[in-house]
């Protein structure tokens, strides 16, 4: 592979990093994002371990690149690129990429104001409010996002048998609500949640195999991130959440498909109502606006349409090599 180099802008969405591969990213085939990403993940998988692990990335590291859409009215393709693999869709990741490609210039909407982004979950609809050359906010109108399981059980060696949910909101999550043995998450650290969570995920895929599958898209299954509750800090916050992603990271903000999860898991339960807002705060204390948009079915699955609002600033541009003659040119995790 030699020398390749790559320019990277980076920012944060509320508190947790996005870093934009501007050039140097390679041209993917297929016909939508989805199978755009299995050719990745074969050919390329060599460009997210570099730029999202050690030394140039870190745990919590998450990026994407920009991709021509595949249908005319659309606006962009995406691909995420994140220290676990390629996700689906990625909430945070949208709302600072797309605050990236509007305050570099990066693309042109075809109607200023309104992006639709193809995704390798599906397509993504995007408002947003720009001042002078900076974006306030983005709004973006996830896939549809579904209740898949309610009360299943797992063993925490450090905290004994939970209840969980799994919901989907363009990736699967675990829910673990407050419950007799888990207080919720103001009584716990960042490190024993990743801890829990790395047994929990582990185990929940062993016993529930082949269970959390994308009715529509095969490539989309298992349960990737947990999702813990508990306490809000703020009054205004309807409710707060840690999200666990990779291996080790706790999401900074509330976490775009989180929310999504938790809005579907709340709808269904009869606990929030079209055109609610859900405040979501992160477990540093960042927040998204969430709300239920729509009523819809997903193949046999009472469903929502949710959006997710929230801000990203920039802080670098980042000219990254990743050279063969560097011992540690594909990163590494310890
Ligand atoms: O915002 O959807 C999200 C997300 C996924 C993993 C980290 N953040």
């Amino acid at each position: 592979m030699g020398k390749s180099v790559f320019q990277c802008i980076d920012a944060h969405t509320c508190g947790n990093p996005v870093r934009v591969v501007k050039t140097g990213a390679p041209e993917l085939i297929g016909k939508n994002m989805s199978e755009k990403r299995q050719h990745f993940l074969k050919e390329y998988d060599w460009i997210r371990r570099g730029l999202m692990f050690e030394p140039r990335g870190h745990d919590m590291m998450s990026g994407s690149i920009f991709y021509p859409p595949s249908h005319i009215e659309n606006d962009l393709g995406i691909l995420f690129i994140e220290t676990s693999g390629c996700l689906p869709m990625c909430g945070h990741g949208t709302i600072g990429a797309i605050t990236i490609a509007i305050e570099e210039g990066l693309i042109v909407p075809k109607i200023e104001g309104k992006i639709r982004m193809e995704t390798p979950a599906g397509l993504v609809r995007i408002t947003y409010q720009k001042t002078n050359s900076k974006v306030d906010w983005v709004k973006l109108t996830n896939v549809k996002s579904y209740l898949a399981a309610t009360e299943l059980k797992i063993d925490c060696s450090e905290l004994g048998e939970l209840l969980f949910d799994v919901s989907y909101g363009g990736n699967f999550y675990a829910i673990v609500d407050e419950q007799p043995n888990f207080t919720g998450i103001q009584d716990f650290s960042a490190n024993a949640l990743i801890r829990f969570s790395q047994e929990i995920r582990e185990k929940i895929n062993q016993k529930y195999q082949d269970m959390f599958i994308h009715p529509k898209d095969k490539t989309i299954r298992d349960v990737t991130h947990v999702l813990w509750a508990g306490r809000t800090i703020s009054t205004a916050a309807t409710a707060r959440n840690a999200v666990f992603y990779g291996d080790k990271a706790i999401d900074r903000s509330p976490c775009g498909t989180g929310t999504s999860a938790r809005m579907a898991q709340w709808f269904a339960k009869g606990k929030l109502k079209k055109g609610d807002a859900f405040i979501h705060e992160s477990f540093i204390g960042s927040q998204f606006i969430g709300r239920v948009e729509d009523e819809t079915t997903l193949v046999g699955f009472n469903a929502i349409v949710p959006s997710i609002q929230g801000w990203a600033r920039i802080y670098g541009h980042n000219s990254i090599t990743i050279d063969d003659d560097d011992p540690y040119a594909h990163g590494f995790q310890v």
